[in-house]
């Protein structure tokens, strides 16, 4: 079985640090990278860590996950609250999929409260900030097994 999670990231993330500390915090996307690779090689997976502003690229990199990794974190952001076509795509990846969020969206403006992804998603992380991706980490792999202990 493949041991690669897939990272998927949606539009405007790739800001992160930049813009709204106060609501996203000033780690940058970059960072949150190094965060996954460093906590995922101990449990004994790799990370494919993406981002994209652009609908259709998550959408092939979820059919690219289906051959390719034993699970999906996927922070849809604004994707989350329209795409069907992410919502379908998911449905078609069988193994765990961990929909994550690093503010807590519940506390927000009602436009992003009614998540398309959380239909489908085995689990969600929100609120947590950039160490919510270390933990969705951890979570999956409690999920599909870990190798090693940390
Ligand atoms: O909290 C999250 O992770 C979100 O998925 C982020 C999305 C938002 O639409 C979701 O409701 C919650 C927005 C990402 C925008 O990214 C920015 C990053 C830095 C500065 C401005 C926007």
């Amino acid at each position: 079985m493949t041991r690669t999670i897939f990272v998927l990231n949606g539009p405007n993330l790739n800001l992160l640090g930049e813009r709204e500390p106060a609501i996203y915090g000033s780690t940058t996307l970059a960072d949150i990278r190094q965060m996954c690779l460093a906590r995922a090689k101990p449990l004994g997976f790799a990370i494919d860590f993406r981002q994209t502003n652009f609908e259709g690229e998550l959408v092939e990199s979820i059919h690219q996950a289906r051959k390719e990794a034993c699970g999906i974190i996927i922070n849809p952001a604004a994707y989350t609250f329209t795409s069907i076509a992410l919502l379908d795509a998911l449905k078609t990846f069988d193994p765990p999929k961990i929909e994550l969020h690093i503010s807590n969206v519940h506390a927000r403006e009602e436009i992003y409260h009614q998540s398309l992804v959380s239909r489908v998603a085995t689990a969600i992380m929100i609120g947590f900030g950039a160490r919510g991706y270390e933990l969705a980490i951890e979570a999956m792999a409690g999920m599909v097994g870990a190798a090693k202990a940390a």
